[in-house]
């Protein structure tokens, strides 16, 4: 039987669940926009789109070339179609606005348009985060961005790897989409992806072990102590440094990824950003069986205070987010 592709999905969801035909039109478009980033990564090297930009985006990290070329896909391929009201991304200061020229919607759409940057120059698999949220104020400024990640409509992520895969949620389940590049089309490759609730496999940056707090130390310390630790099993640890391809792992076979806060600033709870890695990857990781916190709170609970802030995760497995979330009590 032909596999469905994904404007065939989709369709179905909104026969069967009532979505909205213009949140359809919306994932179509980022799926396009996923298509010319994952033909730019493709051609690396060769289509001059590796190395640093050399720019710095409002967290003050330096930019790499596809970081910006991605962003502008990004928005070229969604401010034209009646949609959206506006876009907030990781690698812009203030969200963009829909041009006057163009009909506006009434969703929001949040990216990181490129994850995994340290990777991209040295052909590790790489991915773009988003997340659609409903425009409830008409101006479509910060403000309106600030919603807990409950109130996401549809979030996903784009995997460049050895296959281009297009994973999404419209909060009925997880599914998976494969890139036949051979006719351009997304294909349905897993529906209803189900994480296990227990684990054998951690993901974290090790290197920053000295400077974590007692709960997550207290965690690895018990992890590695394996068969003969607390935990009576073996842990195997897997980090590709590349959270779309961490948590897309996660979705295939279970594990944890975590990215705790630590004491080198202790005004910033983590590294990664609430709005554009954090809410999505839990709304999905959620979807999934999973579960997702900041160590001690659910992260789709969480009141957001700014479009840029960081937040520490803890995801995956159920069993095993709820153990450190114990630890952490
Ligand atoms: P980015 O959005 O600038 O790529 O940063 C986020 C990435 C995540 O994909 C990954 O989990 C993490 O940063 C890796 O951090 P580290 O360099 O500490 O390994
Ligand atoms: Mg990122």
């Amino acid at each position: 039987m032909a596999r469905l592709s994904l404007t065939h999905f989709l369709i179905r969801c909104e026969r069967t669940s009532g979505m909205d035909a213009n949140l359809r039109l919306l994932l179509e478009t980022v799926a396009r926009a996923v298509k010319t980033i994952s033909h730019a990564v493709g051609h690396g090297a060769l289509g001059g789109v590796l190395g640093s930009a050399q720019t710095s985006n409002v967290q003050g990290e330096t930019q790499k070339k596809l970081d910006i070329i991605a962003n502008q896909m990004l928005i070229e391929a969604n401010e034209w179609g009646g949609t959206l009201a506006a876009m907030a991304s990781e690698e812009m200061d203030q969200p963009v606005g829909i041009p006057v020229a163009y009909p506006r919607g009434d969703y929001l759409l949040l990216f990181d348009p490129l994850d995994g940057s340290s990777n991209i120059d040295v052909n590790v698999s790489i991915g773009t985060i988003f997340s659609v949220l409903r425009a409830h104020d008409p101006k479509a400024e910060e403000a309106a961005f600030l919603q807990p990640g409950t109130s996401q409509v549809a979030a996903g992520y784009a995997v460049y790897g050895p296959q281009t895969q297009f994973v999404i949620t419209v909060g009925q389940g997880v599914h998976e989409f494969t890139l036949d590049k051979d006719t351009g089309s997304f294909l349905l490759t897993r529906e209803n992806l189900r994480i296990p609730a227990q684990t054998q496999e951690f993901a974290i940056n090790m290197s920053n072990m000295r400077h974590w707090e007692a709960p997550v130390r207290r965690y690895i310390d018990e992890c590695l102590a394996g068969a003969d630790g607390p935990r009576g099993k073996d842990f195997n640890m897997r980090w590709v440094a590349s959270m779309v391809s961490d948590v897309h792992r996660i979705m295939q076979r279970g594990g944890i990824f975590l990215y705790p806060r630590d004491r080198r600033e202790p005004g910033k709870p983590g590294k990664l950003r609430l709005m554009y890695e954090a809410n999505p990857m839990a709304l999905l990781i959620e979807q999934a069986g999973g579960a997702a916190s900041n160590g001690t709170q659910r992260i789709l609970d969480i009141q957001p205070t700014s479009l840029h802030q960081r937040v520490a995760v803890v995801l995956g497995s159920r069993e095993e987010v709820e153990y450190v979330a114990r630890l952490s009590a």
